[in-house]
């Protein structure tokens, strides 16, 4: 299991998190390709993007010009919410023989929050896969009130309630499914829905109720 990490990284100087499996481990469900491309690529574009931002706006500071300063504010938000979802992503998958039940406490405030597991995976399978465009579906924790919820994201940054904490994520951009599924983001979800690591979703639950996130797989 993944330990806590929960490093101070410096301006630009994030770095790509390594698969916590082979390329391979998650097929039938996401193929070698999709996942070789989604991480090395994707998810690589993100960490760069989110460096570059942070460095443009530092020098901005540096030299009190603020005329691009909406440009990279947008690219923070964008870049750095597309590296913290991919991250949680990669971890919150298993490789197809593990998926099964939600553990002890994650049943319990799902069980809580929308009444049963099935009500629960109905909702979220909705909601996933009626986004519109780009972007994802996300079982969060709301400290604010003490309970789960299903928030979508356009894109990485758009739609949330400010603190949620992302427990479980699934990536909605053709991108994460379209070389396996072409327009079938249902059937994708729904296999998804079946390789979670419910594991590291009931260790992240539990930290979040405990007040110890944010906690992203950071290197
Ligand atoms: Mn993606």
């Amino acid at each position: 299991m993944r330990k806590a990490i929960n490093k101070r990284v410096p301006a630009g100087k994030h770095r790509l998190p390594p698969l916590p499996y082979s390329y391979d481990a998650l097929e039938p469900v996401i193929s070698e390709d999709t996942l070789r491309m989604h991480h090395d690529y994707h998810h690589k574009a993100y960490v760069d993007g989110l460096n570059k931002a942070e460095l443009a706006v530092a020098q901005a500071r540096k030299e009190k010009d603020y005329t691009f300063i909406s440009y990279w504010e947008n690219q923070l938000a964008f870049h750095g919410s597309g590296h913290i979802l991919h991250s949680i992503y990669w971890t919150v998958l298993a490789p197809p023989n593990a998926g099964g039940e939600p553990r002890t406490n994650t049943l319990n405030e799902i069980n809580r929050r929308f009444g049963s597991f099935d009500n629960f995976i109905e909702q979220l399978l909705a909601a996933t896969t009626k986004v519109e465009g780009s972007g994802w579906g996300i079982l969060v924790w709301n400290p604010a009130w003490n309970s789960l919820e299903i928030l979508t994201a356009e894109k990485h940054q758009n739609l949330t309630q400010w603190g949620a904490i992302p427990i479980l994520v699934i990536d909605v951009w053709e991108h994460a499914y379209y070389l396996d599924y072409q327009y079938k983001r249902e059937e994708y979800v729904r296999k998804i829905l079946g390789i979670i690591n419910w594991d590291e979703v009931e260790r992240r639950l539990l930290l979040a109720i405990n007040g110890k996130l944010p906690l992203y797989p950071e290197v």
